[in-house]
């Protein structure tokens, strides 16, 4: 048999891939006007990655599995059968639902056993891009993830042509229990790049030796590098579009002049990415399945559990690469879209990996004192931030000299951008660390992305399309804190890992409330609710973005509005499977026996 070029790789591999993710199919098809049953198996299945078979776990034997598609308005009919030795469940991410419905095993369901079949059945109440994956031990990393898409019932506020699903994942043939091993032993085990005696020496030619040497100290004291942005790298990941990796260049296909959608979904286990096309303006149009005011972005970071749709209008002539790239830059996965197969466009150069700054330590935020060095870092350690460090004193004088020559220099003045300086409770033996000074961080692009040329997307630019349903100010304010201990891999909330946090948070049914998150720990934490959702306070006022997972940067403060509308059970944690494992986790009661909120 001949194969030519690429379209020859990609043909072979073609019967491994789901049908909604082949080249040239698109996503869209007939509306059912019936809710149809849909029957999803789960068993485990030899997953084939650049030519080496591991044992993966899938629905309907595909990774990522079939996808769902539903319709606003009609009553979701899903069968799900365990095939496995163990017990599994599915959870619908972002879905608003009846909590027996959610899928969260030990919290409003018992799980399904090996062998069962469990019927979900659940009313659409609402219609976008969303996903589906278990929440039962290491099952999403092995491969049980599926797209869902449910349509509107009324047209869409945007137009485009066609549209295509882009399900970003990490594939290891570690499982992920080794992984979680290799990390509790060694918290860098798969950081390979570390700082060089090198890397001293250019700071000390850049920021003078007290600072480049008192940098490192602190850096020490926190048993942590500047180079640890991502705990699970690409030294055991292969990064995924569509099930396939970059070698393989997923294609969707394009006619000219025509408007393309592009579903955008991180059903990663560990990995938030950068994603691009080089050459094409991106316009944002939805964020986790609500729309949004457009908005033109070259670039957009995404978590997992995050959802974007963006529309892209190819040229005539041409292939793009749609470049997703690992947020450490430890690895990245690519695709293409083309006018015909077996096209393909430049992949972009690499960038360099980033170094986390001072203000990721929740340092040096006062309010107006922030400055850049040469590499555009973002520095800080002057106030009383700094002077609760072990610094040598000349060090800290000369810091606060360099300081004072820059506080003329002001950050951008936005009215909840508000640096809290943080008390006294350290939150326990679980929390490592804690954010002296935290401040929203919604108008920064993130680690790595700070110097971009390119327009990238930040929180601050998601906009409702439609005024917000409840405009009840919050009646009350719950707080907490997102901790860990690096060293240790120990992840939680508010110092206690799930196994020791004694009761759920109680939200009242039917009240307003805000919850306010603060991040003591030098990670991005994707943070997602289920059942209800979380209105980020990003200074839209009646126009707040809806989101079901939200980022929080390293010593960031944001603020979210919740309607609790939602009676039942759900679970609130942090979508990086293995800090979820660790305990980074809540259960929310909502109820109305009228208790307040404890943890
Ligand atoms: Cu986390």
């Amino acid at each position: 048999m001949h194969y030519a070029g690429s379209s020859g790789l990609y043909f072979s591999l073609a019967p491994l891939l789901p049908a909604w993710a082949a080249t040239g199919v698109e996503s869209r098809n007939s509306h059912k006007t019936k809710a149809t049953a849909i029957d999803l198996t789960i068993d485990s299945y030899p997953f084939e990655v650049n030519g080496r078979i591991g044992p993966a776990v899938a629905i309907n034997n595909s990774v990522p599995g079939p996808l769902i598609r539903l319709r606003e308005g009609e009553d979701a009919l899903i069968r799900v059968t365990n095939k496995l030795s163990e017990s599994t469940s599915i959870h619908w991410h972002g879905i608003l639902l009846p909590p027996e419905m959610d899928g969260v095993p030990g919290v409003s369901f018992a799980g399904i056993a090996p062998g069962e079949t469990f019927t979900y059945q659940f009313p659409v109440k609402q219609s976008g891009t969303y996903w589906c994956h278990s929440h039962s031990g290491g099952q999403e990393q092995l491969g049980v993830y599926a797209p869902l898409i449910i349509d509107p019932l009324e047209p869409e506020p945007f137009r485009y042509d066609r549209d295509y699903i882009i399900v970003l994942s990490d594939w290891s043939f570690e499982s992920p229990m080794a992984i979680m091993g290799r990390l509790k032993n060694l918290a860098s085990y798969y950081n390979y790049e570390k700082r060089t005696v090198g890397d001293l020496i250019q700071d000390i030619n850049t920021q003078g030796f007290s600072a480049a040497a008192s940098e490192r100290l602190m850096w020490g004291k926190m048993n942590m590098d500047p180079t640890d942005i991502a705990d699970v790298t690409g030294a055991t990941y292969t990064y995924l579009m569509n099930g396939l990796p970059s070698a393989a260049n997923w294609t969707a296909l394009f006619r000219p002049g025509e408007r393309v959608r592009l579903r955008v979904i991180d059903a990663a286990a560990m990995t938030l990415f950068d994603v691009r096309v080089p050459g094409l303006r991106m316009t944002l149009v939805q964020a986790d399945g609500q729309n949004v005011q457009p908005v033109a972005i070259d670039e957009f970071r995404i978590a997992p559990g995050e959802t974007y749709d963006v529309i892209v209008e190819p040229k005539a002539e041409g292939a793009y690469t749609i470049f997703a790239e690992a947020m450490d830059r430890s690895g990245w996965t690519q695709g293409t879209l083309a006018l015909r197969d077996g096209m393909s466009a430049p992949v972009p150069e690499r960038r360099k990996r980033p170094i986390r700054s001072m203000a990721d330590m929740g340092m040096g935020s006062m309010p107006g004192m922030e400055m850049e060095d040469h590499k555009g870092m973002k520095m800080g350690g002057s106030g009383p931030a700094a002077s609760t460090m072990p610094m040598p004193p000349k060090a800290e004088a000369e810091m606060s000299a360099e300081h004072s020559m820059a506080a003329g220099k002001t950050i951008e003045a936005i009215p909840w951008t508000t640096a809290v300086k943080h008390g006294p409770d350290h939150h326990g033996v679980g929390n490592a660390a804690v954010a002296e000074y935290s401040k929203s961080r919604l108008h920064e692009p993130g680690t790595g992305l700070e110097i971009s040329e390119r327009k990238v997307l930040v929180y601050t630019d998601l906009k409702s399309l439609v005024v917000r349903e409840d405009l009840r100010p919050p009646g009350r304010e719950i707080e907490l804190h997102i901790t860990g201990n690096m060293e240790r891999y120990m992840w939680s909330i508010d110092g206690k890992k799930y196994s020791e946090a004694k009761t759920p948070m109680r939200f009242q049914y039917g009240e307003r409330l805000r919850l306010t998150l603060v991040n003591d720990t030098m990670m991005e934490h994707p943070m997602h609710l289920h059942g209800m959702w979380m209105e980020l306070e990003n200074g839209m006022g009646p126009f707040k973005p809806r989101k079901h997972t939200i980022i929080i940067k390293p010593g960031e403060r944001w603020s979210v509005a919740i309607t609790a509308d939602a009676p039942g059970k759900w679970a609130f944690h942090c979508h990086l499977l293995l800090h979820m494992e660790m305990g980074m986790f809540r259960v929310v009661e909502v109820s109305d026996d009228g208790e307040g909120a404890q943890i």
